[in-house]
């Protein structure tokens, strides 16, 4: 089983442990300073769950597509941050050589549709998903240290086949269960779209405007006007998950309001959103992927977002100087 894990960062060198664990042959492709740190010290897991560390012998590190033998893997794990999903997916394209006749890729990245990019190049049976709530922070660059583990890492697909049925998510139950041997539980799902779903109400009510007000997420929840933006954030997430024909686990806005209010935020009282990371460290957000998939499928399909996309703007607007 040869495995390349794209994007060596927290989650990836995790990934990355964990199937080196199980035996697997793994290869990061990752950026020069952290394929060096990989090099020179292995990689280590760290945290909750098995604690793992294996020497530079024990995995190879790439740093470009034309280093990489042909024939080579049968899975592609992609755990870089989505604004590069574009560049990865072109990429893979360009160097098809590297892919078995039968190699699938899954995608370990926050927000919804992120499969959709690579399936300009490659048909939906090769393409998965990950459903991630775990947290993980990279102490040193070769380290992965597991901070939260809230669900387990679901593993399906978000494509239908000809009768509309969801694709099965077997072809990729053998990664599932590496990653659940190796300590950190994970299982697949068919209902994929549904836990995507969950996870982008929870993080776009909370991720960006945590952002702007510099808080933690438990504070959001302190007064009536954060509590009156958030709610308007999910009444209209509702509609356009209603009206692209998407699915979650909740009927009504109102049904998830309840949940969100009474144990899903004081269960994550002090958690600060990625989103303020990123721009107290002056990088560039996942906010495209988050709030502004909510917009663009709310303009496909006539819905009105305003909230939104004002949050939108002011997370942009905060971005548009930051380098990268
Ligand atoms: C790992 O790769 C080596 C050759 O590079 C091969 O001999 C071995 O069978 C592979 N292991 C697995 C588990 O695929
Ligand atoms: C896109 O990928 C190529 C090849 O790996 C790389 O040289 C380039 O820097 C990437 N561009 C961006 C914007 O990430
Ligand atoms: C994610 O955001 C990037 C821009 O940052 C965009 O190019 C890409 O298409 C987005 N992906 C999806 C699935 O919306
Ligand atoms: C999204 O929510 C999960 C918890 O559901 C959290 O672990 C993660 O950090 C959040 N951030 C993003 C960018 O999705
Ligand atoms: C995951 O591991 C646990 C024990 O650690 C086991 O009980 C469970 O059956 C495993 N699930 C899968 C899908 O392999
Ligand atoms: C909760 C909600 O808005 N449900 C609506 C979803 O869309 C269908 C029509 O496509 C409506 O009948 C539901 O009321
Ligand atoms: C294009 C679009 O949906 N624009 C809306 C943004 O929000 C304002 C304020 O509610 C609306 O008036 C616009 O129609």
């Amino acid at each position: 089983m040869n495995i390349l894990i794209i994007g060596a960062g927290a989650i990836g060198i995790a990934l990355g442990a964990s199937m080196i664990s199980q035996g697997a042959n793994v290869s990061f492709l990752a950026r020069e300073e952290t394929a060096k740190a990989i090099r020179e010290n292995g990689v280590e897991r760290t945290g909750l769950f098995e604690h793992y560390k294996f020497s530079p012998e024990q995995c190879k590190v790439y740093t470009t597509y034309k280093e990489i033998p042909k024939n080579e893997f049968d899975f592609i794990l992609i755990s870089s941050k989505t604004i590069s999903n574009d560049n990865i997916s072109q990429n893979l394209n360009d160097n098809k050589h590297i892919f078995k006749d039968n190699t699938k890729i899954i995608i370990f990245q926050n927000g919804f549709g992120n499969d959709e990019p690579y399936l300009r190049f490659f048909p939906k049976e090769q393409v998965y998903c990950a459903r991630v709530i775990t947290g993980f922070i990279r102490p040193k660059r070769y380290i992965s240290d597991i901070t939260v583990h809230t669900a387990p890492i679901l593993l399906g697909s978000l494509q239908k086949d000809d009768n509309k049925n969801t694709l099965s998510s077997q072809p990729v139950a053998i990664i599932s269960k590496m990653i659940n041997d190796s300590g950190i539980p994970s299982e697949t799902t068919e209902e994929l779209e549904k836990y995507l779903w969950a996870k982008m109400l929870y993080n776009c009510t909370l991720n960006p405007l945590s952002a702007i007000l510099g808080v933690n997420y438990g504070k959001l929840t302190e007064n009536d006007y954060s509590i009156n933006i958030m709610n308007s954030i999910i009444e209209e997430i509702f509609k356009v998950i209603n009206a692209s024909g998407y699915h979650t686990m909740w009927n009504t806005a109102k049904e998830y309001q309840e949940i969100f209010y009474s144990k899903l935020v004081p269960d994550t009282y002090n958690h600060r959103s990625s989103t303020l990371q990123d721009i107290q460290k002056k990088q560039k957000t996942e906010i495209d992927n988050l709030t502004g998939k909510v917009i663009k499928l709310g303009e496909l399909h006539n819905v009105d977002v305003p909230v939104n996309k004002t949050i939108y703007n002011i997370i942009k607007t905060i971005e548009a100087d930051f380098e990268k």
